[in-house]
């Protein structure tokens, strides 16, 4: 018995209060169907909120469909979706719209973003370059992840490197946007790269 309690009772042991995981922001850019959306719905624990129309013929000779045929929608405001990384750490990730008329939407999805991961298709480096342009004209920390599609990848990391003019502190991974794991271990790359950035 304790002089304070009375009723004998054993006081319970002080318990360190739980705090929520700390919420960063993070981007899924890149081009015009390169897998950004898939890659939002393959890592998410929420079901990912989508914002998809569908590819009309408008859109037949403005946007290049021969690499994705299966591909009948397009993002046209941005992906969303939530992944925690451990009981510290949770990420928000946004994905952006591919389409370029669709450019001037980047910067509000961006604002606030510790980092971004650019996707690039190694079939279509022109249309890349602009999205890795973006993040290095803005340093935001990044790392680009080139999608295997169907395991395949034309130019090795090297090539990749030089031809979209990649810094070298800048990570470039070869990934596959429908692969859980696959999806977070670039989005881990993007983490450490932000972190380093932090630390000095
Ligand atoms: N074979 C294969 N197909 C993929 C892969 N990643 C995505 N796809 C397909 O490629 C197409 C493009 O994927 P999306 O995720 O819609 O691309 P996106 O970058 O979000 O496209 P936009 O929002 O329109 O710019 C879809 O038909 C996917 O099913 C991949 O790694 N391998
Ligand atoms: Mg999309």
């Amino acid at each position: 018995m304790t002089p304070n309690d009375p009723a004998g009772r054993t006081p319970a042991a002080p318990v360190a209060p739980v705090r929520p995981p700390l919420p960063v922001k993070m981007v899924i850019a890149g081009g015009f169907g390169v897998g950004k959306t898939t890659a939002v719905g393959a890592i998410s624990e929420i079901e990912p909120l989508t914002t998809e129309a569908a590819i009309t013929e408008v859109a037949a000779g403005v946007d290049d469909l021969s690499h994705t045929p299966t591909k009948t929608t397009t993002t046209v405001a941005m992906d969303f979706g939530c992944l925690t990384i451990d009981p510290t750490l949770k990420l928000y990730l946004f994905g952006t719209p591919g389409q370029e008329r669709f450019g001037f939407m980047w910067d509000d999805i961006v604002e606030g973003a510790l980092g971004g991961l650019v996707i690039v298709d190694t079939r279509r480096l022109d249309d890349c370059y602009a999205a890795v342009d973006y993040f290095e004209h803005r340093q935001i920390p990044f790392a680009v992840a080139v999608n295997a599609f169907d395991g395949q990848v034309e130019h090795s990391i090297d090539e990749v490197r030089w031809a979209l003019d990649v810094a070298d502190r800048v990570p470039v991974v070869v990934f596959d946007a429908r692969e859980r794991g696959s999806v977070r271990d670039a989005l881990l790359v993007v983490l450490e790269r932000a972190l380093a950035r932090t630390e000095g």
